[in-house]
């Protein structure tokens, strides 16, 4: 008779160590100035002029827009800094994360 306890239990799914990716998002609003979304773009996600200013102007026209993925402790981090650096200046622009589908 066979042990069950002994039986060799075999794993049909496979298991890979890939850490699901969250997306930074970059929230629109009235009263910040274009020209200061950009400069947070760029010193926060090493955009250049032209990708940041495409991705202020989406916000601005769509109410939001996917600045970036990146693993949830970065993603995180990143937007809290570029949340701060414009309540530093006075702005109340927003960066939020969430996860990816
Ligand atoms: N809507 C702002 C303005 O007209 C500019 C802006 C763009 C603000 C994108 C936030 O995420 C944003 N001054």
């Amino acid at each position: 008779m066979a042990d069950i306890a002994s039986t060799p239990r075999v794993e049909d799914t496979v298991r890979t160590a890939r850490p699901k990716l969250h997306k930074v998002i970059l929230v629109n609003d009235h009263y910040t100035p274009r020209e200061f979304v950009v400069r947070v773009l760029r010193a926060e996600f090493r955009m250049d002029e032209g990708q940041s200013f495409r991705v202020m102007l989406t916000a601005h026209q769509r109410g939001s827009c996917v600045v970036a993925v990146f693993t949830r402790e970065i993603a995180e981090e990143k937007a809290t800094r570029a949340t701060d650096m414009a309540r530093e200046a006075g702005y109340p622009l927003l960066f939020t994360t969430e996860p990816e589908e």
